[in-house]
Parts: C-alpha cells; sequence; structure tokens
C-alpha cells in the first residue's frame, strides 16, 4: 500500500470494517469519518432502582462523528452517491439526518441540501447544517411534508436522495447489531429503541438476521420499539397527520419503514409502546444524573420504555436488554438546560465564598 495517511482514510470505518457485508466497493473512493465502533455501555447504578435482576447495556449511538447513529447508513449512501457520479444529495431531516448528510457531503466535496421543519429542530443540529455548508430550506410544515417533497424533487431533479428509503441507509445502519453481537458474544434478550421513521429498527433487525444466518445456532433479540405518545403511529396503528412531542427528532407522524418496522416486531415477537415526554425527560435526566451519559430526548425513549417494562414484566428478571441512545445531549442543549430545575450559583471570585458553597453541598 502506499502512504500511511491513505491507509488511515481507507481502512477507518463501518466500510473499511465490514467490506463483505456492504453494498458499496471497499477498494474505490469511501466517505467515512471513521463511523461505528461505538461503546456498548453496561449500565451500573440504574439497574438496582428496578428490584429485578436484569443487565442494562447501552449502545451509545451519540459518540459517532456527527453525534448520532445516522452516520453509519450516510458513509455508505454518500459513498454510493458519489462512486456513482452524483455531484449533490438531499434529504428532509428532524436534524440528524440533516447534520450526517451535510458532513459526509463536506467531506465528499459535493452540495447537500436539507429539508427541515421550521423552529423545531434541536441547536445543534442546525448549527451542523449551516457549519457543514449545506443548503438549509426550512418549511412551515413538519417532517412528513419536507419527506413528501424530497421524494418529488429527487425524481425530477439530478440530486441523490439520502432519506432511510435509499437502501444504503439501512445497509450501514444494521452495523450497529454486529458490533453489539461482536461486544456481547451474543444477541441480547430484548433490543428496545426509539422509533420515528422507523429506518433503524428496520436495519437493526436485517443487522441480527445477517449475522446469525452464518451461526444459526444462536438466538436473536426481541424488538422492542418506542415511540412518544403524542408521535405514535406505531402504537395506534395508524399515520396521524399532527405530531407532536418535545423529542423533536422522532416528531414523525408518516414512518416510511412502516411495514419494515411491522414485520421487526412481529418476526421477533417483540412490540410497541409508548411513554409520554414527562417520561422520557425524566430518564434523559436519570441517565445523565446517575450513569454519566448524556443523550438527546428521542434517545432516552428507548430506555425510559425498557425501564416500564421491566417493572411491569414484560422483560423479565434476567434479562440481558440493549437500549440504542441513538443520538448524543449536546444536540439539544435548550431542553437540557430548561429541564434542570436548578440553576448555577453566581458569587465572588472569593475562597469563602467557595467554601461556603462545598460545606453547604456535603450536607
Ligand atoms: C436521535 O434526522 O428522522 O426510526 O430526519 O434523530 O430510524 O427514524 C431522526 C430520527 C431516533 C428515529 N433518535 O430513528 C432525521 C430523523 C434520534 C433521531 C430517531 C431519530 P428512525
Amino acid at each position: 500500500m502506499n502512504s500511511t495517511s491513505e491507509n488511515h482514510n481507507r481502512y477507518t470505518g463501518l466500510i473499511a470494517r465490514y467490506p463483505d457485508r456492504l453494498p458499496v466497493k471497499s477498494e474505490a473512493q469511501v466517505i467515512s469519518l471513521g463511523e461505528g465502533a461505538t461503546p456498548l455501555i453496561r449500565l451500573q447504578n440504574i439497574p438496582g432502582l428496578l428490584e429485578s435482576e436484569v443487565e442494562i447495556f447501552v449502545k451509545y449511538e451519540g459518540l459517532n462523528p456527527t453525534g448520532s447513529f445516522k452516520d453509519r447508513g450516510m458513509t455508505v449512501a454518500v459513498t454510493a452517491a458519489v462512486q456513482t457520479g452524483s455531484q449533490s444529495i438531499i434529504c428532509a431531516s428532524t436534524g440528524n439526518t440533516s447534520a450526517a448528510a451535510a458532513a459526509y457531503a463536506a467531506r465528499a466535496g459535493i452540495v447537500s441540501f436539507v429539508i427541515i421543519p421550521e423552529g423545531k429542530i434541536a441547536l445543534g443540529k442546525l448549527a451542523q447544517a449551516m457549519m457543514h455548508g449545506a443548503k438549509v430550506i426550512q418549511i412551515e410544515g413538519n417532517f412528513d411534508d419536507g419527506m413528501r417533497l424530497v421524494k418529488q424533487v429527487s425524481q425530477e431533479a439530478p440530486v441523490t436522495l439520502v432519506n432511510s428509503v435509499n437502501p444504503n441507509r439501512i445497509e450501514g445502519q444494521k452495523t450497529a447489531a454486529f458490533e453489539i453481537v461482536e461486544d456481547l458474544g451474543r444477541a441480547p434478550d430484548f433490543h428496545c429503541l426509539p422509533v420515528g421513521n422507523a429506518g433503524n429498527i428496520t436495519a437493526y433487525w436485517r443487522g441480527y438476521q445477517e449475522y446469525f444466518n452464518d451461526q444459526l445456532t444462536e438466538t436473536r433479540p426481541t424488538m422492542v420499539g418506542y415511540q412518544a405518545s403524542g408521535a405514535a403511529p406505531f402504537v395506534s396503528d395508524e399515520m396521524i397527520d399532527r405530531p407532536e412531542t418535545i423529542a423533536t427528532a422522532i416528531r414523525i407522524g408518516h414512518p416510511q419503514s412502516w411495514d419494515q418496522a411491522k414485520s421487526a416486531k412481529e418476526e421477533s415477537g417483540g412490540w410497541f409502546a409508548p411513554r409520554t415526554d414527562d417520561q422520557i425527560l425524566e430518564v434523559q435526566k436519570l441517565l445523565a444524573g446517575r450513569e454519566g451519559i448524556f443523550c438527546e430526548p428521542a434517545s432516552a425513549v428507548s430506555l425510559a420504555g425498557a425501564i416500564h417494562d421491566i417493572k411491569n414484566g414484560h422483560i423479565p428478571s434476567g434479562s440481558k436488554v440493549v437500549c440504542t441512545l441513538t443520538g448524543h445531549g449536546l444536540k439539544d442543549p435548550d431542553t437540557a438546560i430548561s429541564q434542570c430545575g436548578e440553576k448555577p450559583v453566581t458569587v465572588k471570585p472569593e475562597l469563602d465564598a467557595i467554601k461556603e458553597i462545598i460545606l453547604r453541598g456535603m450536607e
């Protein structure tokens, strides 16, 4: 091989790690930011609160290069776009897809267009899309309106659609399931995750199926999808027109991977269930405060749901449970700060003032 830096670029990231399992050429130009290989962290403090002998692991996807799981699908989708000569990509997004699309397009030197619902995406995600040089188009509508538009425009204009209706996205995202099996040495008993457009639950189920086709004696997990109660079409089993939730990432009423997600649920013996915004925020804070792990509100719905289903016995004692934390907490600083009752104190820059606070704080 040639120079060290070339090797480094070529052999980092998902496409380098799983060349035989992904539909792009790993020996041609690969657009990667070193995504994947995120930690699977065993919770140490929360399980003790649940009166159940469960083991809970979180797959911390917030540690991907742009801070969400979307990077897994985007490395494959953008690599495929570039390898087939595309000069631009487009997506509709509740925020994370736009951040990932913008970053990978910047890396590839192509143009990205992102359509977002005005006023309804978290601050960090908007900052990312803007910094990476995406053409940001806000619409006076929601994600589902944006999705309808990008599907139409990509038929008529020379842009590659990189939402999860692009099969390369699902292919990239399935690698998270491979990593979990490699880390645990087996599949978990239950895999819990947030469901919006339902691309990710589709991708994980495919990943587990593919992995175990090679090793038929192993079992696959039960797939459990949680939604915010104001945006829960899978729970009501019908699409909804006005989804609402503080977890803006999953403020989606017309999921694109409807049939695939329902198959994942049925084939694995799983279920869909809702959690309210208050319950989501409470668990986001519990995870940050008790385990030192900061995820965004949409991600916390997976653990909020799992905790509920552990307490009510749907997830039995003795189970190994994995919850995917899809995005980093820093994506949405506004929601985080607004739910912290105790604001920082301000004092004079004097020793006594600090000492007094420390002594009070130890009581
Ligand atoms: C943090 O960015 O749909 O069920 O446009 O950002 O695969 O849609 C984001 C979705 C969960 C839901 N958690 O995943 C977008 C977008 C976070 C997310 C989901 C999203 P899917």
